[in-house]
């Protein structure tokens, strides 16, 4: 086992007893919503995974130590503390374990870890992507590329319209990343249940996604897997609603300079703020549908 890794017990004796386990990111709880509704998003999300039948683990680094499976009081830590916890991709993990310091990953830190702990199922809201105006500021989440090195299958509600959708395909399409669409031929735009634009592949069951993952492994190709799962349709946000406000918050964001790793989480938190927390009861929503997606295909690859 990595050096680096602190795997709490209960994981431990998951892994042991062959139990179905979904990693979850901590990003979404320090930058991703206010506190304490973070917290309590984060304990829905462990409950909803375990109630459909499998065994939540939430990653995240403290105290330079890669931790698969938090406490209750390492979570409320993290709530807590919000924004100021470093947001941690690919590149920082080193850092923030060489300086014993705090990091919330993000979806490529966290499949990292998930990776090492040997956890295939993930669970999160959204994706980072290729953002708009990219072909001038050349900004592409590491995400991206993460789907590419690192083998997990990563279930979310498709990528928010605060990125250029269109590239976000292409991107992926040229690392040979699958981005499969859960009961849909349309990709999913996480506030919206469609984006008009197609995914690569439509399987409606979560024993489908379990086959390819299956072959993708056993043929040794290594990426991971992007599994798209519409918003439930009662929480789905109008699409030219959320598009004016993201209009608004991209705006304010170029008049205030702001880019490189502060662009998502401003932009995120903006948009909140414009819908006077409507996108937050959706954003709520539709990552509990993610846990209870992920945690059948967990169950179905056992
Ligand atoms: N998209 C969302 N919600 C989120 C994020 C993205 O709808 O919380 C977070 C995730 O942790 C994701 C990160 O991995 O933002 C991407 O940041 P960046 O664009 O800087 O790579
Ligand atoms: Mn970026």
């Amino acid at each position: 086992m990595n050096q680096y890794l602190d795997i709490s017990p209960e994981i431990r004796k998951a892994q042991e007893a062959k139990m179905p386990i979904v990693a979850l990111e901590s990003t979404i709880i320090s930058h991703g919503m206010p506190y304490p509704k973070n917290v309590e998003t984060a304990l829905l999300v462990e409950k909803t995974v375990r109630d459909a039948g499998a065994v939540p683990a939430t990653l995240a680094i403290i105290h330079g130590r890669l931790k698969v499976g938090l406490s209750g009081d390492e979570l409320e830590y993290f709530g807590k503390k919000g924004p100021q916890i470093t947001k941690a991709s690919r590149r920082d993990i080193p850092y923030l374990v060489a300086n014993k310091q705090d990091g919330a990953t993000t979806v490529a830190a966290t499949m990292i870890i998930a990776a090492l702990a040997g956890i295939e199922v993930f669970a999160t809201g959204g994706i980072g992507g290729v953002h708009r105006e990219a072909q001038t500021t050349w900004d592409v989440s590491a995400d991206m590329e993460e789907l590419v090195k690192s083998p997990v299958i990563v279930v979310c509600a498709g990528a928010k319209a605060i990125l250029d959708l269109k590239l976000t395909l292409e991107y992926l399409e040229t690392k040979g990343v699958n981005v499969i669409g859960y009961r849909t031929d349309d990709l999913p735009a996480f506030y919206s249940r469609e984006s008009g634009l197609n995914v690569t592949y439509r399987l409606d069951t979560p024993e489908q996604i379990a086959a390819l993952w299956k072959a993708q492994k056993e043929l040794g190709l290594g990426q991971g897997v992007l599994v798209t799962n519409p918003i439930p349709e009662k929480m789905g946000m109008d699409k030219n609603y959320i598009e004016a406000k993201i209009q608004m918050a991209l705006a304010e964001m170029k008049r205030l300079g702001i880019h490189g790793k502060d662009t998502t989480p401003y932009l995120l938190d903006k948009i909140q703020k414009l819908t006077e927390g409507s996108s937050l009861e959706s954003n709520i929503s539709l990552v509990l549908n993610n846990a209870r997606l992920a945690a059948a295909i967990a169950v179905a690859l056992n």
